[in-house]
């Protein structure tokens, strides 16, 4: 017999060795999809959907989905029967979907942006005035990955932005689809669902259907189909980022129990097998104790093979030297998820320049932040939180501009506008300005 082990291979690293820096780079390294096989057949079904609607989206739903619906009424879900999956939760379920629904719409309310304008002396105004996007598109992924929070914290931001139209995809395959998902998509608005996915979905939301309207907007995750089909019909419709694996970076002044911090980090490598995990500590005894507690604890977890590929390929425990480091490597990741695992989070909170949100103190867990504390869960991964932010009101609104001159302000103005005008040799612009002088 075998002796049963339970080692976790995974990559201990310290911020004086003297690669650390090239080791660093290759485990944070995340190439975004792209395949040239994928390309060619997301081309040739978002042409297919364009060109033939419904039909193209029925053959392919039969094809990849093994659902054979002949209408696309066979493949809609209204508002009744969103609203029927919510009423026939278990009662535990259906209290703590509305809480997070709740806590999640008041924390967005915060974030919706104000109209402005302001009157110059001789009575010009100008402003700005912020209004919704008519159509959100929220793609839901299917089986697994088919998450009710995600339908949460990607619908209520558009609902909450005054979104006049909000509609739903998410695949069935073999003719499945979740309760709590349709249960979540009542909660946040949505108007209808339907039960179409990948590529075929995407491009039926960029160019609508007889059925399927067209959308000015389109959110949420997906796979490399999916990711690859929102790329394509980029320009025709709006669309949120293009997620790549969620990951956390947990720093830990020594004093947290490790078991919890072990499971913090569990909690993203379970997620997906390219998540990364990652722990930094200037207590090196630490790290040894939360790396024993990894290991009499990952094989306890339900996703366990998932969570250990997720840890040995791509997680990493840190010693660095100091707080001072510590937060110099948070800015280096400019991680998705922060936790600041420390006695006095606010005293390091100054120091993050770059995170998509940032778990303050020991009691903060990630997970917390996932399902109900509020902010979005949708957030910029893989470093691009250097110049990017989490999901929210503002995604599902623009800006336009005004201007109204005034006779004075028009003829001062009018001066300006024709010299630079003749200047750009635009006589058009230069006698259109010059008739308003007095
Ligand atoms: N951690 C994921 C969100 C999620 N977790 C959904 C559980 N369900 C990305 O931020
Ligand atoms: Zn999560």
């Amino acid at each position: 017999n075998a002796p049963v082990s339970n080692d976790l291979a995974i990559t201990r690293l310290s911020t004086w060795e003297e690669d650390f820096d090239a080791r660093l780079s290759a485990l944070l390294a995340w190439e975004s999809v792209s395949d040239k096989a994928v390309q060619q057949s997301v081309d040739e079904i978002v042409t297919a959907v364009r060109e033939q609607g419904d039909a193209a989206l029925l053959e392919y739903t039969r094809r990849f989905d093994r659902v054979e619906a002949t209408d696309m009424g066979e493949l809609t879900l209204g508002k009744e029967r969103l609203e029927s999956a919510f009423a026939g939760l278990p009662d535990q379920q259906r209290d703590a979907l509305a809480q997070a629904a709740e806590r999640i719409r008041e924390y967005h309310q915060r974030q919706k942006p104000e109209s402005w304008q302001y009157t110059e002396a001789d009575g010009t105004v100008l402003g700005q005035k912020v209004t919704p996007i008519d159509r959100a598109g929220i793609y839901v992924p299917g089986g697994k990955a088919a998450y009710p929070s995600s339908v949460l914290m990607n619908a209520l931001p558009a609902h909450v932005a005054g979104v006049r139209e909000i509609v739903m995809v998410v695949p069935a395959p073999g003719g499945v689809v979740s309760e709590l998902v349709l249960a979540a998509a009542h909660l946040a608005g949505v108007e209808r669902v339907y039960t179409v996915g990948g590529a075929q979905a995407v491009a039926a939301m960029a160019y609508g259907t007889e059925t399927l309207p067209k959308v000015d907007k389109i959110v949420g995750p997906g796979n490399i189909f999916v990711a690859t089909a929102k790329r394509a019909v980029f320009g025709q419709v709006g669309i949120d980022m293009i997620a790549g694996p969620s990951e956390i970076l947990v720093v830990s002044d020594g004093q947290t129990d490790p078991e919890w911090l072990a499971m913090d980090l569990f909690s993203q490598a379970e997620h997906d097998q390219d998540a990364q995990a990652i722990l930094v500590s200037w207590d090196e005894a630490h790290l040894d104790e939360v790396q024993s507690a990894m290991e009499r604890l990952l094989p306890t977890l339900e996703r366990e093979p998932i969570a250990r590929v997720s840890l040995v390929e791509r997680g990493a425990l840190i010693a660095c030297r100091d707080q001072k480091e510590a937060m110099e490597l948070v800015n280096r990741i400019a991680p998705e998820h922060l936790e600041l695992s420390v006695a006095d989070p606010e005293a390091l909170l100054p120091e993050v320049r770059h995170a998509g949100a940032i778990f303050m103190g020991r009691y903060t867990a990630e997970a917390l932040g996932d399902y109900c504390a509020g902010p979005n869960h949708v957030l910029p991964t893989s470093g691009t939180a250097r110049f990017s932010s989490p999901l929210g009101v503002y995604d599902f609104q623009k800006r336009s501009s005004i201007i109204q001159c005034s006779p004075e302000g028009a003829s001062v103005l009018g001066k300006t506008a024709s010299v630079l005008a003749r200047g750009e040799s635009l006589t058009a612009h230069a006698r259109s300005a010059e008739y308003r002088i007095k």
